[in-house]
């Protein structure tokens, strides 16, 4: 029997399109009539595009994220539009390309859905999507994603503090870290058939990191519940990291006493560190951090200390060297 071994590989982060080149050629195929008919060719076939079939599954939070009251540090900074943010993005369980999350995203359903908190905690908990948040505490909050890549975008997503969600368990003192894993479901997700990470994505936080206010589960972004493509239907944003610490689709959240894998670091730790933390001044061994691509703008811009949260984090890390702790 001959058995098909995978060719090891090691994706590299910045596989990309050059953005402007790609996004412009996704808004030349959009006005084409290609996509026109393809989307009424599935209309008469009964079929339905991923990003509606999200949109019109009932999802019991859709009115509490489109009410949710304004919340976070002030940005004066444009948000960034919701096609640009939908549509060129890294979700590497549906490819590796960054039209894929978009593209390949259909057959992904997330409800219903349940997360789990375990580990160094008294209260070990399962919820169902509904449970999961906490009825005073959704919020809009517009936060800065900086990408390890070099682009930024500014985004309004409606979540809660993770704090929330990690005090009902009932931390032990034990308790160090978080670690947070993604779904895995190979039958909905077309990059997790492949060899391309060792699922599931894994990410985590120090306990301090983990409990700041700043640290968002979002279920929401432009005030619609999460599309696939951008972490249906609960994920992590941590605005002051590198955007590839803010894992989607998140499934399970273990509390542990040492510092945990996380899928970047374990697939090339040279040059994707664990704190991650957005730094102008330390280079990914391959490119410079001191500006990036705001998308939608032609100029560069200097990337800020902590993704302009200096302020709010700087704090958590006195007294450490950041380039050593990169
Ligand atoms: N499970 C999972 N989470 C993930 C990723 C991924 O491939 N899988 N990509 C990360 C990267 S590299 C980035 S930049 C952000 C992008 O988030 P966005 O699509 O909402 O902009 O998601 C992060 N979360
Ligand atoms: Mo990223």
């Amino acid at each position: 029997m001959l058995i098909k071994i995978r060719t090891p590989r090691h994706p590299r982060e910045n596989e990309v399109t050059p953005k402007e080149l790609y996004l412009s050629r996704r808004r030349f195929l959009a006005g084409s009539a290609g996509l026109a008919l393809g989307t009424t060719l599935g209309a008469r076939l009964g079929l339905t595009p991923g990003v509606a079939r999200a949109a019109a599954m009932a999802n019991p939070l859709a009115g509490a994220i489109a009410q949710a009251p304004k919340g976070g540090p002030a940005i004066s900074e444009p948000v960034t539009s919701k096609g640009d943010a939908t549509s060129y993005n890294n979700f590497y369980e549906f490819g590796s390309g960054k039209g894929d999350p978009e593209e390949r995203s259909g057959d992904f359903h997330p409800l219903p859905w349940t997360l789990t908190i375990d580990g160094e905690v008294e209260k070990p908990l399962t919820l169902g999507f509904e449970d999961l948040v906490p009825a005073d505490a959704l919020e809009e909050r517009i936060y800065r994603l900086r990408c390890v890549e070099a682009w930024s975008m500014v985004i309004p997503w409606t979540g809660f503090s993770l704090s929330r969600l990690i005090e009902r368990a009932k931390p032990l003192s034990s308790a160090k870290y978080v670690a947070f894993e993604t779904v895995v479901r190979p039958e909905e997700m077309p990059g997790q058939r492949t060899g391309l990470l060792d699922w599931p994505y894994r990410e985590g936080l120090r306990m301090d990191e983990a409990m700041h206010p700043l640290t968002l589960m979002a279920v929401g972004m432009y005030g619609d519940p999460l599309p696939n493509q951008n972490g249906a239907p609960i994920r992590l944003v941590v605005p002051w990291k590198y955007g590839f610490k803010s894992i989607k689709s998140v499934v399970r959240i273990s509390l542990v006493k040492e510092e945990p894998p996380t899928t970047w670091n374990m697939t090339n730790a040279r040059e994707y560190g664990f704190y991650s933390n957005v730094n102008p001044q330390v280079d990914h061994p391959r490119w410079s951090q001191a500006k990036e691509r705001r998308i939608g703008d032609f100029l560069r811009r200097d990337t800020l200390m902590f993704n302009g949260y200096e302020e709010e984090v700087a704090g958590l890390y006195t007294g450490m060297d950041l380039r050593k702790f990169y």
